[in-house]
């Protein structure tokens, strides 16, 4: 077992004690007010039995489905508001399924002047969703994002560079194939989607990081934007009964052509599956596992010259496939003036990790969102 693996785990551990502290508070304020509520609790003790809900209960019902882009849906003529801020810490190299030292990637590669050894990026996103009918639910989504790296020098200086910018806008339409939101129960959802290269591929800051230096194009993964448009294939499985819900879901990226650098970023497959469980009226934990395989970029941005002097900035060398474990829980607010608001924590860290590196692995990334319909 190596010495990040641990490290991974170590957090891993701190956030689960963290949530499970946070839950059993929340469970013991739960149990004084849900003695007064057994008509609130109603939704949860008729599984299949959900056609007297409100628009606002059906909702609750889809609770875990959040962070999930494109997993659940809405009741005909139900609008949704929502924001999510996501975190994601990646720190050590790591070359195939096993973690580096930035000696072996300079040792192993003669032609790079540089290594990374942290990225940080925060996204902020904000979504729209409608449903003109029980059956479709449309999505809307655009994201504003910022990272930064920590580059090391063979002479064993550090220095860093930032970038920031609005990612790609992604459209994206639901439908409900089998089953029926207004009953719960077993559903099958295809999703069909769109990506518009809204986002930029030229986000520059100076070089090595000195203000009195000329700018420079920032590597692949530092770039905000892919620059071609994608299509997004998808299907949902959603599951309820009692209080008890679940799903699977998978969606891909399908990159299309190349954008105007003479480049197109590698294809995602993205697969998820959870299980949630609602304590009560207005609180579900639940535990999600992810899974990511992409490719390489095909093609090649003449800007980082013929020889690049980074692992990030060779085409060959952004492929990856990870796996995270997710811990999270939904809070919902069912009544009063925050009616129909929601919010989210989790947190995860990747328990399997195959990178065509050297390339950053994932230690750890929380998200906390907000959505709101009416
Ligand atoms: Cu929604």
């Amino acid at each position: 077992m190596n010495k990040r693996y641990c490290k991974n785990t170590v957090r891993g551990l701190r956030l689960a004690f963290v949530l499970c502290g946070l839950l059993s508070l929340s469970m013991m304020e739960s149990r004084a007010p849900a003695m007064g509520m057994d008509m609130d609790m109603a939704p949860f003790m008729k599984p299949g039995d959900l056609t007297g809900l409100s628009l606002q209960e059906l909702y609750n019902l889809d609770i875990v489905q959040m962070n999930v882009l494109g997993a659940h849906t809405h009741p005909a003529g139900e609008f949704m508001v929502g924001y999510q801020f996501m975190y994601m810490d990646m720190e050590g190299i790591r070359s195939g399924g096993h973690a580096i030292s930035p000696a072996e990637v300079f040792a192993q590669n003669p032609s790079f002047a540089f290594a990374h050894t942290r990225m940080e990026m925060e996204e902020h996103m904000f979504d729209v969703m409608y449903a003109p009918s029980d059956r479709l639910t449309l999505m809307a989504m655009l994201s504003y994002k910022q990272m930064s790296m920590v580059h090391l020098t063979r002479a064993n200086t550090t220095f860093s560079q930032h970038g920031d910018g609005i990612n790609d806008l992604q459209v994206m339409g639901m439908y409900t194939l089998l089953g029926d939101i207004r009953k719960g129960g077993n559903r099958l959802v295809l999703d069909g989607g769109m990506s518009f290269p809204t986002g930029s591929i030229d986000v520059r800051d100076h070089r090595l990081g000195d203000p009195s230096q000329p700018l420079q194009k920032l590597e692949y993964p530092m770039q905000p934007g892919s620059g071609t448009y994608a299509l997004l294939p998808g299907l949902t499985y959603l599951g309820d009964a009692g209080r008890w819900a679940w799903g699977a879901q998978t969606i891909e990226t399908i990159r299309l052509g190349r954008n105007s650098s003479s480049y197109r970023l590698g294809n995602e497959y993205l697969g998820s599956a959870w299980g949630a469980y609602g304590v009560c009226e207005w609180f579900a934990p639940y535990m999600r596992l992810e899974g990511k395989v992409w490719g390489n970029v095909h093609g090649a941005d003449p800007a980082y010259g013929a020889v690049p002097a980074t692992a990030e900035a060779r085409p060959d060398k952004q492929a990856g496939q990870r796996v995270n474990a997710l811990f999270g829980f939904d809070v919902y607010v069912p009544k009063g003036i925050m009616m129909g608001n929601r919010f989210t924590i989790e947190g995860g860290f990747p328990i399997y990790e195959h990178l065509t590196g050297p390339q950053l692995g994932l230690s750890w990334t929380i998200n906390v969102g907000w959505t709101y319909a009416f």
